[in-house]
């Protein structure tokens, strides 16, 4: 009779709340995502060996997707954000197109290629970060003499599950170069002069580049006096110079430093976190589960996961780079921390 009553219901698209309210109304977060670690030495065989076998020609990008365990359908390396491995060769070219997706590019290897956003030339050398916001035209193009790797991030997951994603291919395989090469980021080279004829457009930072070159001796400039986050080193983020806030309104960027023998305190936060080592070894342990790392690995940080980093040389830092949806946490009014002990 009673079981009558409940299957009843399911014609009428409706459903007893009481057997739904503790998974709807969670106590706290339980994230599908797992704590993971993509090794660079593993992967990069197998991205030469596509690169190889597949042309550009074959597929729109030549990426691989670095999948959660936890999220393989749809695949996403965290909760809301993506993280990839794309590998251009000397002379390709890779189809201009735009989605609403917002990303960026972060590079690990080689130089001479270039990326084209809205007819701008960008140049991409190991360490910099170059913007491709939401619908912003992009195509890239490698003239230089070694293949080229980057790690590619992108808030597709996010945007999917808000049933906001569009996408369009241009008429042409590449873009016209309609604006000087880095323009955007040479107009705002000094972070405190803002060109003042230049008003904001949309909710991105104007810049399209942020060299390592920068980023490095920003990292220089103070290391030796700042004590930093007892969690996250010294952290300085990639700013919108309009703003001071986020590079992009989904996903905020930066850059660690751990000093030689660093031994974090252990912390963690709704937002969901991915990383790539840019220099040195050492292990991050998130909720019991140990990632060690060194160059170019790629870990994810669930949202609401226990973490804390460890730099394993007492000589040497260790530099990371990472990106998160905090920005959309904190605007949603959803972003809490907590400090906490991952264990392992
Ligand atoms: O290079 O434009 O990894 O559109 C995924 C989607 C890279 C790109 C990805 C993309 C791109």
């Amino acid at each position: 009779m009673t079981d009558d009553a409940y299957a009843a219901l399911d014609g009428l698209g409706a459903a007893p709340l009481w057997r739904f309210y503790g998974n709807l109304f969670p106590a706290q977060p339980r994230s599908r995502a797992v704590p993971y670690r993509w090794s660079w030495r593993d992967l990069r065989p197998h991205l030469l060996h596509f690169s190889e076998t597949l042309s550009l020609h074959e597929a729109e990008r030549r990426v691989l997707m670095l999948v959660n365990p936890g999220l393989t359908d749809p695949p996403a390396t965290v909760n809301t954000l993506y993280a990839g491995l794309q590998i251009i060769l000397p002379g390709e070219t890779a189809q201009a197109h735009r989605h609403t997706s917002n990303a960026f590019r972060f590079v690990l290897e080689g130089e001479g290629a270039h990326t084209t956003v809205n007819g701008e030339p960008v140049r991409m050398a190991p360490g910099d970060l170059l913007l491709t916001p939401g619908w912003h035209w992009h195509d890239h193009t490698h003239q230089g003499d070694a293949p080229m790797i980057w790690l590619d991030a992108l808030d597709y997951p996010m945007v999917n599950a808000l049933e906001a994603g569009f996408y369009e291919q241009y008429h042409q395989r590449l873009q016209p170069l309609t604006r000087t090469a880095d323009l955007g980021s040479r107009l705002f080279l000094h972070g405190r002069l803002t060109p003042a004829w230049i008003e904001p457009a949309g909710p991105n930072s104007p810049v399209t580049r942020y060299p390592w070159a920068e980023t490095a001796r920003a990292l220089d400039a103070i290391a030796d006096d700042a004590t930093g986050s007892e969690v996250d080193g010294i952290a300085l983020e990639y700013t919108d110079p309009f703003t001071g806030g986020p590079v992009m309104p989904t996903i905020g960027c930066r850059i660690h430093r751990l000093r030689p023998g660093f031994d974090g305190a252990g912390r963690r936060h709704t937002a969901s976190t991915i990383v790539n080592v840019v220099r040195g070894e050492g292990a991050t342990i998130v909720d019991g589960v140990r990632l060690e790392w060194s160059e170019h690995d790629t870990f994810a940080i669930p949202g609401w996961a226990t973490y804390r980093h460890v730099n394993a040389s007492a000589s040497q830092d260790a530099v990371l780079f990472s990106y998160s949806d905090e920005p959309v946490m904190r605007s949603l009014g959803l972003y809490r921390t907590e400090p906490g002990d991952p264990g392992a």
